[in-house]
């Protein structure tokens, strides 16, 4: 190893980034979409300049070797050792030449409606299409990471893939509505240099609508297409960047050396807020049961997800009915569900085995357990019957009403681990919206002598095609909220200006989510003297503590570790690759 020069270039490398992600912000500002809601009205933006090259690693030049002199008959590379790099003697001078890269990128307007029926979704949700080609056509098995950095302020993956035999990766996503763009690399080497290369850029998911909705934005699907020349994927092994081999280089891989694991994606905080009078509509005061939570996923290199991670915190019963927290999942495998419970002080709670329950024939409640396909469809439960979790409580005073930390009391907190036996698309059945899974509601109150359940818009359509769970106003039961949701004082309807402490939440309705996507921000901003406020300011009361702080973390972990031991690989590396174009093979 001592004959290749070793440079490590993180700093290098963070630098890139971050100038780049500033450059980023304006964007989707200089798109061309058209304004209308429709799906499928396409711009193009021609984004010269947006998609660059990052050198992870440098070669010494005289270390390289050219490609003639080492040019093995097609096709033998199948049954070589791929996991071993062996360095080849250079008995010609090479012809180093640097990565190049050109990008277009086209955008495609998302009907995010739900079909017309407005779904009440804050996250946007749209598909990432990624096409890369070199000089020799159509560049297969590139690994391809979408990730954002508004969230947290760290770079956060929200979505992996690989390119197919077209070039091609679509990556679905869903991110909250503070997010305008995401970044996208590729990792690969130059086959010139033996340079390991990433290809960086950045790619809309928002643009300014026009016409009647100007000051909103519309979701868009970014197609981008990247023309490179001197960039191949790092097909096969190569271990120097790619521990375990699975085909994502190390600095993304957050299971560097467990192959059949590449990412974890987490959702970061949000609020699942419920009216609960289904099927008659409620007071739309969205306080009947509220929970805080966060998920992660362990993600394998193909995006399926192999373990979900969440963690639950129940803040709000602004009703008289009692229910249970739970989640649906279509999937065709078994899982080993882990749950545990913590009360409002972090102790163990142990109440959940004495509380009714109004899901007929589940499996799993309280105690977790191997659950087969059919029962995870019936549902695992995360919280069971709201008048033991809030302890009686109820955190919905009515609006004027004295209301201090004091008065706030923090529920139980689940734990919930769900391991697949097989890694699931959660994408290939209906497991998935606004980038949220199946959460329902299970209440104490029978229709026809069976417990109503109420699910989230976007799931269930009636006979006639509409969104069963939307009321005859097209409001829904159940919306989810980034960060902890101020819900609102008991009985304020939060439509209606006079008793909403959300000013901008009409607007947002009524443009079906293009205007003020971020009308959850903005609390108490109707101005009128000696006006009540009309929300529960959860989030002032609502503090960290190590149960619910540890899906949260600081992201991309072992960045900094994976990252410094990166080493130059040699020429032999391109060598490798370049024979390797012909018949590129799964990692
Ligand atoms: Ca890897
Ligand atoms: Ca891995
Ligand atoms: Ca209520």
């Amino acid at each position: 190893m001592n004959r290749w020069i070793i440079l490590l270039v993180l700093p290098l490398f963070l630098v890139d980034c971050s100038n780049k992600k500033k450059g980023m912000l304006l964007l989707p500002f200089l798109g061309l979409g058209d304004g209308s809601t429709q799906a499928n009205t396409t711009s193009t933006n021609t984004g010269d300049g947006t998609f660059t090259v990052v050198g992870l690693e440098t070669t010494d030049p005289s270390q390289v070797t050219s490609p003639d002199t080492n040019q093995g008959t097609g096709g033998d590379t199948s049954n070589s050792d791929s996991s071993v790099v062996t360095p080849t003697p250079a008995p010609a001078a090479p012809t180093p030449a640097p990565t190049t890269v050109n990008n277009e990128t086209t955008t495609n307007v998302v009907d995010q409606t739900n079909g017309g029926d407005f779904n009440f979704e804050t996250n946007i949700t749209v598909p990432v299409t990624v096409v890369v080609e070199n000089e020799s056509g159509p560049v297969v098995n590139a690994p391809v990471t979408v990730t954002e950095s508004v969230t947290t302020g760290e770079p956060n993956v929200v979505g992996v893939g690989t390119t197919d035999g077209n070039g091609s990766a679509t990556i679905p996503i869903s991110v909250p509505p503070t997010v305008v763009s995401v970044d996208i690399t590729i990792v690969g080497v130059n086959p010139t240099t033996g340079e390991v290369v990433e290809i960086v850029g950045s790619a809309p998911v928002q643009q300014p609508a026009t016409g009647d909705n100007s000051e909103g934005t519309v979701v868009v699907a970014p197609v981008v297409n990247v023309d490179t020349t001197n960039f191949q994927p790092v097909n096969g092994c190569v271990q120097a960047v790619d521990s375990d081999c699975d085909g994502i280089a190390n600095n993304y891989d957050e299971f560097p050396d467990d192959p059949s694991l590449a990412a974890i994606a987490r959702s970061g905080r949000y609020t699942i807020a419920f009216e609960d009078l289904f099927p008659s509509a409620g007071d739309a005061d969205l306080n009947d049961h509220s929970t805080v939570f966060s998920t992660e996923m362990d993600k394998t290199p193909a995006n399926k997800v192999k373990t979900i991670r969440g963690t639950y915190t129940h803040v709000a019963k602004g009703a008289g009915y009692n229910h249970e927290l739970r989640l649906s999942l279509d999937v065709p495998t078994n899982a080993n569900v882990q749950i545990s419970y913590v009360d409002g002080n972090g102790n163990p709670w142990n109440g959940c085995a004495s509380a009714p329950k109004y899901t007929a024939n589940a499996a799993g409640d309280c105690t977790g357990g191997t659950l087969t396909s059919a029962q995870l469809k019936r549902g695992v439960l995360i919280l069971p019957s709201s008048d033991k979790t809030l302890f009686g409580k109820k955190n919905a005073p009515s609006a004027g009403s004295t209301f201090t930390i004091n008065d706030f009391v923090r529920g139980v907190t689940a734990q919930v681990t769900i391991t697949f036996e097989e890694p699931v698309d959660l994408n290939a059945t209906k497991n998935l919206v606004g980038g949220h899974l199946n959460y329902f509601l299970a209440i104490n109150q029978k229709t026809d002598g069976v417990f109503r359940q109420i699910f989230r818009p976007g799931y269930f359509k009636d006979a006639k095609g509409k969104d069963a769970f939307l009321d005859k106003n097209g409001f829904p039961w159940a919306i989810i909220v980034p960060g902890v949701f101020n819900h609102p004082t008991e009985g304020a309807d939060i439509r209606k200006p006079s008793t909403s402490g959300y000013i901008f939440f009409n607007s947002w309705m009524h443009s079906n989510g293009v205007a003020h996507k971020d009308w959850y921000l903005h609390i108490d901003q109707i101005p009128a003297p000696n006006r009540p406020s009309y929300v529960v300011r959860v989030s002032d009361f609502y503090t960290d503590n190590g149960f619910t702080a540890y899906l949260i973390k600081a992201v991309r972990k072992n960045a900094l570790e994976v990252s410094a031991s990166l080493i130059v690989v040699g020429a032999a590396l391109g060598f490798l690759m370049k024979r390797r174009m012909g018949n590129p093979k799964a990692a």
